[in-house]
């Protein structure tokens, strides 16, 4: 497993070369400093699961392509996975960035919004595209030479399309002062997840890591995509559980799913075994702002035992995934691969 340590430490060296890109362009010092520090502030901090995975994901593949499970990555592979991991970080930046402000969300990784410094609202929303584009300055500076360039291109576009459609649904399923639950089913709740969760989270980082590895077989990309799409599902519904239950202080962020309206995993369940005397309290409290509001929601999930059914649902999606994971065809895509990936996020709490 790599080390997070030297992951971080990589990260100056890539702002120092879209600090100097930005020279091309005539950048004034202000320019310049604006981005560094939206930079600084967006793209650090997290987790890194995405990221660090690229990483985790060639050293799997060149262990089973060289047959030496001791192989280690050479200083050049571990740095292109490593720029392809922060490339991964930067989307997710981008992504966050417009999710929170479109989320009305309050603190991301334990210090406020970014859209909510006062000098910066709605500058954020151009910040959210610099940050984008910041992916393929890098990627131009870096793989343009590579025979997968083109294909690396067009994944991070199909992939960020297939996240914006995500949100898509995720936004018009909620909108404000308009609740009507019976717009929420858990077939939609999958529909959304695998497109605003899944493909970036989880298929991203691993589709990297097979073009790194040489591998161009569309069976080994399917093969992938197999496997991830439900362990995103899995990793978005564990996000829902802890919109509600989890940590401020461990999550980063203050939950809004019941203020926002959204067709969230924990909604979903309550709506399948309430009460009509419960669904009718449901109705007039969810997606409402006031704290009143909201503390009646979460008591009709505490009756309804909703906590449990996620513990539940935790264990049986670990057996589900993990026979998945097993009956894959090794051939395409090393199952080390997926287990690497299943537990950075078995049982998280944060
Ligand atoms: C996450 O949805 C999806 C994207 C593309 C950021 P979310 O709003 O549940 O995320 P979070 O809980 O981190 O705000
Ligand atoms: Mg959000
Ligand atoms: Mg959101
Ligand atoms: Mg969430």
């Amino acid at each position: 497993m790599t080390s997070k340590q030297q992951f971080v430490d990589f990260f100056p060296r890539l702002v120092d070369d879209l600090l100097q890109d930005l020279d091309q362009l005539e950048a004034l010092p202000e320019s310049k400093a604006w981005v560094r520090r939206a930079l600084d502030y967006n793209v650090q901090g997290g987790k890194m699961n995405r990221g660090l995975s690229v990483v985790d994901a060639l050293a799997v593949l060149r262990c089973n392509a060289t047959g030496n499970a001791a192989y280690q990555l050479t200083e050049a592979e571990w740095e292109r996975a490593t720029i392809l991991g922060w490339c991964v970080e930067l989307l997710q930046a981008f992504f966050l960035i417009s999710d929170d402000i479109m989320d009305s969300s309050i603190t991301r990784r334990g210090q406020p919004c970014w859209y909510r410094q006062p000098e910066v609202g709605m500058i954020a929303i151009n910040d959210a595209f610099i940050v984008e584009m910041m992916i393929y300055r890098i990627v131009k500076k870096y793989f343009r030479q590579d025979s997968f360039y083109i294909d690396l291109v067009e994944l991070l576009q199909d992939i960020t399309f297939k996240t914006e459609m995500g949100q898509n649904l995720d936004l018009i399923t909620a909108p404000e002062d308009q609740v009507d639950l019976t717009r929420f089913s858990m077939t939609k709740y999958r529909y959304i997840v695998k497109y605003k969760t899944s493909y970036y989270s989880f298929y991203l980082p691993v589709a990297m890591a097979l073009l790194l590895a040489g591998v161009s077989e569309e069976r080994a990309f399917k093969q992938a995509e197999a496997i991830l799409l439900p362990l995103g599902e899995y990793f978005q519904i564990q996000d829902d559980y802890l919109d509600c239950y989890g940590a401020p202080e461990l999550i980063g962020k203050i939950g809004t799913d019941i203020q926002d309206n959204k067709c969230s995993w924990l909604i979903n369940q309550a709506l399948l075994v309430a009460s009509p005397a419960q669904l009718e309290k449901l109705h007039q409290h969810y997606g409402k702002r006031t704290s009143e509001d909201v503390a009646i929601v979460k008591a009709i999930y505490e009756e309804l035992g909703i906590q449990k059914r996620f513990h539940d649902y935790e264990a049986e999606s670990f057996n589900t995934i993990s026979k998945l994971i097993s009956e894959a065809d090794s051939s395409l895509v090393p199952h080390q691969v997926f287990l690497d990936f299943m537990n950075k996020i078995y049982k998280r709490t944060k």
